[in-house]
């Protein structure tokens, strides 16, 4: 199974820790093609040009089998690849911490209208057991 895992770039890294965790847990239940999204040495300036980085991008989301999206932290880049995602009516997982004070953007929790396009609130402390149960249950998607 091919994920597309995808977390804050350039709208801002404070949540790395939390996208390490969670590539770490999806590279169990798949192939992680953004692995590169969790990495802490990630710079700001990058070695690809922005059209090599965006067309790679959506050709790895359009391989991809499940798109799980850490959203507390906003992302232009982010909620892109989410309405991309949605457009191929792809499996997707939007996970999101009340806690970090944010309130998530309408247009991502009112997206969630069925189970193909889920938004789970969790704690960090829950993280592993909301992927366990959705990686669980993904073939009833
Ligand atoms: O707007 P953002 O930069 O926060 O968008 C983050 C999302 O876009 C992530 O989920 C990634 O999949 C994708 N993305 C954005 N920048 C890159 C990138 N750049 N490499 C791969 N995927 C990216 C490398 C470093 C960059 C700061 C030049």
């Amino acid at each position: 199974m091919n994920i597309y895992f995808c977390g804050s770039i350039r709208g801002g890294r404070q949540d790395v820790n939390i996208y390490q965790r969670i590539v770490k847990r999806l590279q169990e239940y798949g192939n992680v093609l953004t692995e590169h999204v969790s990495y802490d040495s990630l710079s700001e300036k990058g070695e690809d040009g922005d059209k090599a980085i965006h067309d790679r991008d959506m050709k790895w989301l359009m391989l991809s089998d499940v798109i799980v999206a850490e959203v507390t932290q906003p992302s232009l880049g982010v909620g892109y690849e989410l309405g991309q995602a949605m457009a191929m009516k792809k499996k997707v997982l939007c996970l999101f911490r009340p806690s970090s004070g944010n309130v998530l953007s309408a247009m991502i929790r009112g997206a969630s209208s069925d189970s193909l396009f889920q938004v789970k609130d969790y704690t960090e402390h829950d993280v592993e057991s909301i992927l366990e149960k959705y990686f669980g249950c993904l073939d009833k998607v």
